[in-house]
């Protein structure tokens, strides 16, 4: 089964997040067995070109997805073409939105998708192969990590090409004036109310957590994409943890 017809099948997927603009760091967690790696472009300084490299170095050992920086065409169309197997947009706000970055992400007649001859596209070798497919095989992930987009949900789950939405609980309980707070009452209401309305419509869902217990709950609520901690908060976690055992 391809990643996307695991994600429909409701499968759990687990992942962590790439923000360190290191290759060998990507390589390294695409060899321990994780379902999927976020690869984190709103946030981490890395340009299409890094993102390339990162793709490039997990050596299709497990599953990508690439957050984009922004909702443009441009950032949309570079994402696919390094090759990613999809793009996690954040911040989608409205319907309109995610109606136009669907367009963005699929090659006519189904939407706009400039045609590039890329790495997606085995530098050309492989054109008539990936374009056949590409609209069916690509994922498209929209955040729902505002307020807005919460009072908006039923309208943006009836666009059509949405495979999921995937809460961001920091911008979300951050846009409700309690930031950082992810498990206050109100924020957890936002997103039962945001996963109901997916549920209703067939949309999978995906949560990110700082860890394996951050996420545990809403694995168990059925939330199929699954993204615990952060390449760099490993790093930081494991380095205390050994200077600590050191010094006792
Ligand atoms: C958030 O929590 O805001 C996120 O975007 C996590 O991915
Ligand atoms: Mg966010």
């Amino acid at each position: 089964m391809s990643f996307k017809q695991r994600l429909q099948s409701g499968e759990s997927l687990s992942g962590t997040m790439v923000t360190l603009a290191s290759p060998e760091v990507a390589e390294m967690l695409s060899l321990c067995d994780f379902d999927w790696l976020f690869l984190d472009g709103e946030h981490a300084p890395l340009a299409p070109l890094g993102w390339q490299r990162v793709i490039q170095a997990t050596g299709g050992r497990c599953a990508n997805l690439l957050r984009v920086p922004e909702s443009t065409e441009a950032a949309m169309k570079q994402a696919l073409d390094i090759g990613t197997d999809g793009v996690i947009v954040p911040n989608v706000k409205t319907a309109d939105l995610a109606k136009q970055i669907v367009d963005w992400c699929k090659y006519p007649p189904r939407g706009s998708r400039g045609v590039g001859l890329a790495r997606a596209h085995g530098y050309g070798l492989g054109f008539a192969e990936y374009v056949q497919s590409a609209n069916d095989d690509t994922l498209v992930v929209i955040q729902a990590e505002h307020i807005d987009a919460v009072n908006n949900i039923e309208d943006i789950v009836k666009v059509n090409g949405i495979d999921c939405v995937f809460i961001g609980p920091y911008d979300l309980s951050a846009s409700m004036g309690k930031m950082g707070e992810v498990d206050d009452p109100d924020v957890i209401a936002a997103i039962d109310h945001v996963a109901a309305t997916c549920k209703s419509k067939n949309i999978s869902l995906g949560y990110f957590g700082v860890d394996a217990n951050a996420v545990r709950v809403y694995r168990d609520k059925g939330f199929s994409l699954i993204c615990a901690g952060t390449d760099a908060g490993l790093l930081t976690g494991a380095a205390m943890q050994l200077r600590e055992s050191l010094n006792s």
